[in-house]
């Protein structure tokens, strides 16, 4: 008796977390029955059938996915007509229509009327549709009283993610499994996870995808690859994305049989042609080319002695006629011990502005540097009048911790897109000048490179997702806050409670800098581990190149540390406004947080806080580990008010989290404490273990 009971009990226990659990694999589109009664007995009593005016495939995934949202939130399958089936009331449904509402700025945008009586959404096109009913069921999912009047329209036009992934379904930077795109399968099957992708684009606003990695291997321009890639570009359509194609500029000679692959070359230019009315044939709405060229080892223009210009026209030309583009990345530079790796883009390129064909867009990360988990604004922001510039920011989190480390990027996003550049006097910000306002860009772009992998929930990390998300939502409209996109993700997510949100939303926002303090506090930068840029490594002197080293960037010694980037020494600095320039070149009166990007500073220099150099540099250190700890504390008090498999999920990485932030303090103290000569401030507690202790945890990555 008592052992039967003791199964049944088991049972029931397994049945309950079968219930409950939840692997993240529905993202922010759960549509999980809506908790308060009230608002879900009103959504049911407003919304019994959705109405389709239009017949493209686009309007009818947008009446689906409302459909199924109804469902899911109110537990009431909603009926799902079109217009041309009879002349239906439109009283309590919801209506797709095509028209052109007044405020709705572009192709792309909507307006949602909505009452307790049903709601209209209207869009000049079937993709505003999508979007309009994405931003409905949001509103949905997010508890919006139904009352409201509701028009947006996306400032940027092509948001795209960029895949850095391989044909053999690794992916560079990638760590959340591998590759989501089966090239051995495909074009036969189709991974029904190509579909909840592209939902999940859509959903945000993302409407374009380049599928392989910008270090490309020519194969993806084969005829094979070209079949492959255009049954992904079938399933993507639908949902408004466009596919795009990572080229790898040697393509002539290893897939055309060229001696040459110069730009200006007739062969090479005819061959690419070629190439772009075949890869029509398969995708006739082709996005375009991303090129990463002459960086990093790989092949570009100037391996004839041309240009960037010389190399992107070429690809423009090929390209006329049809809709795509060429995004060329601006990530440049070269190895030279004494020069300055912040300078390199922009004086590749600004000789150019002005000489690159309509069709090219050049793509700049957000900062100077490389994804550094705090970095000022790239220069080339400000200084290109005559040349769309597209935005890089780095979802996929190399420098941040991989998907171990809880960052949210929300707030990264928004900084640098709101700083002033000056560029037209002041009010001209980041993200003015990449949604095109400022300069009259007749194309504007923002990519994020991709955080998404084979895992179940996407992204490792569950708060990944959140990044993802938040990318999306900013590409569309970069006037929005970091936090409430965190507020809006988290009640999609992870909870309906109010309290509980509040919370989560507040760990999100206090989550990078944090990580900022543990790691690279004050402006430092580039000390990581080597190669697989994981955890701390600022003793790092020797590497392929000086630029792959960390002391090149904080150089630190007797005399102080940080790099120098004033008049003094490599004048980076200049390459701003003057306005920028005087924000940042005073140690006395700038934001401590981009101190190290551009000055070098004796240890015991006095701060505007009161503080030394070295005092304020340890302080933050260890306040960023006393804060890993509270961020741990706060969420293990969310047990039980979150889904039990992301809340154990989110538990454990944020454990590896503590341990791994006291190594990168106690790796950097122990380390500048050679130099320094000092002591930590008084109340400070020494690390039990030595320098040489610290070293050979690395050895742990290395064995990879
Ligand atoms: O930071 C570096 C990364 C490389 C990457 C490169 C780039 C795709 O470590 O993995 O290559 O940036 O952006 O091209």
């Amino acid at each position: 008796m008592v052992r039967k009971t003791l199964g049944l009990l088991t049972v029931l226990i397994l049945w309950s977390f079968a219930l409950k659990a939840d692997d993240g694999s529905r993202l922010w589109l759960k549509y999980d029955l809506l908790e308060n009664q009230a608002y879900r007995k009103s959504v049911s009593k407003a919304f019994k059938k959705v109405i389709l005016t239009d017949n493209s495939e686009t309007s009818k995934v947008a009446a689906n996915e409302l459909a199924f949202a109804l469902k899911g939130l109110t537990g009431k399958s909603p009926l799902v007509v079109t217009a041309l089936q009879s002349d239906l009331s439109t009283s309590k449904a919801i209506v797709l229509r095509i028209g052109r509402p007044d405020g709705v700025e572009n192709e792309e945008g909507f307006e949602i009327i909505s009452s307790k009586k049903g709601t209209t959404i209207t869009a000049p096109s079937s993709k505003g549709l999508l979007y309009g009913a994405f931003a409905f069921i949001r509103k949905l999912q997010t508890q919006n009283p139904l009352e409201f009047t509701f028009t947006d329209s996306p400032k940027v036009q092509i948001r795209m993610l960029n895949h850095w992934d391989n044909a053999n379904g690794t992916v560079e930077r990638g760590y959340a499994g591998s590759s989501i795109w089966k090239w051995f399968e495909l074009p036969y099957r189709i991974d029904p996870r190509y579909i909840q992708y592209a939902r999940a684009n859509a959903s945000v606003g993302i409407n374009g995808a380049s599928i392989n990695n910008v270090n490309a291997s020519s194969r993806f321009l084969t005829t094979e690859y070209l079949e492959k890639i255009k049954a992904v570009a079938d399933v993507m359509r639908p949902y408004g994305i466009k596919v795009y194609i990572s080229v790898n500029f040697r393509s002539p000679r290893t897939l055309g049989g060229l001696d040459t692959s110069d730009p200006l070359d007739p062969e090479v230019r005819a061959w690419w042609k070629a190439k772009t009315e075949e890869i029509h044939r398969f995708i006739p709405d082709f996005g375009g080319y991303l090129v990463k060229a002459n960086s990093e080892g790989e092949p570009g223009p100037q391996d004839y002695g041309r240009t960037h210009a010389d190399g992107a026209n070429m690809l423009a030309d090929a390209l006329k006629g049809y809709e795509g583009v060429v995004i060329w990345r601006a990530f440049v530079y070269k190895a030279d011990p004494n020069g300055d790796r912040f300078k390199e883009a922009y004086n590749q390129f600004k000789p150019l502005d002005g000489t690159f064909d309509k069709k090219v867009i050049v793509q700049v990360k957000n900062g100077p540097i490389d994804f550094m988990p705090r970095e000022p604004f790239h220069p080339m922001f400000g200084a290109f009048p005559k040349t769309p510039l597209a935005m890089e920011f780095q979802i996929t989190q190399e420098y941040l911790g991989h998907s171990t480390h809880f960052t949210y990027l929300g707030p990264m996003y928004e900084e640098t897109l709101d700083t002033d550049t000056y560029a037209n006097g002041p009010g001209s910000t980041v993200g003015e000048v990449v949604d095109g306002s400022l300069h009259n860009y007749p194309v504007t772009v923002m990519a994020g490179v991709a955080n998404t992998g084979s895992d179940a929930n996407w992204t490792g990390h569950p708060f990944g997702q959140s990044n993802w998300y938040a990318f999306g939502r900013l590409a569309w409209d970069h006037t929005l806050t970091a936090e409430e996109i965190a507020t809006e993700w988290t009640k999609m997510t992870l909870s309906q409670d109010d309290e509980v949100v509040n919370k989560v939303s507040d760990l999100m926002m206090r989550s990078l800098p944090t990580y900022v303090k543990y790691t690279y506090p004050l402006g430092l930068h580039h000390m990581m581990g080597e190669g697989h840029h994981y955890g701390p490594q600022p003793w790092l002197a020797k590497s392929g190149r000086p630029d792959w080293t960390s002391v090149y960037y904080h150089r630190a010694a007797e005399d102080g540390i940080g790099f120098d980037r004033t008049g003094k020494m490599s004048d980076a600095l200049e390459l701003y406004a003057p306005e920028v320039q005087k924000k940042w070149n005073d140690p006395q009166k700038m934001d401590l947080n981009y101190l190290m990007w551009f000055h070098h500073l004796p240890w015991d220099y006095k701060l505007p806080s009161g503080q030394t150099v070295w005092n304020e540099l340890m302080t933050r250190y260890y306040e960023g580990v006393k804060e890993v700890e509270e961020l741990q504390k706060e969420w293990n008090s969310l047990g039980g008010k979150i889904d039990r498999e992301t809340f154990e999920n989110v538990k454990g990485r944020l454990a590896i989290q503590q341990k791994e932030a006291l190594w990168w303090r106690d790796a950097c103290y122990l380390y500048f404490k050679e130099f320094s000569k000092l002591p930590l401030p008084s109340g400070l507690q020494e690390p039990n273990r030595t320098l040489e202790d610290v070293k050979d945890l690395e050895k742990i990555y290395h064995l990879r």
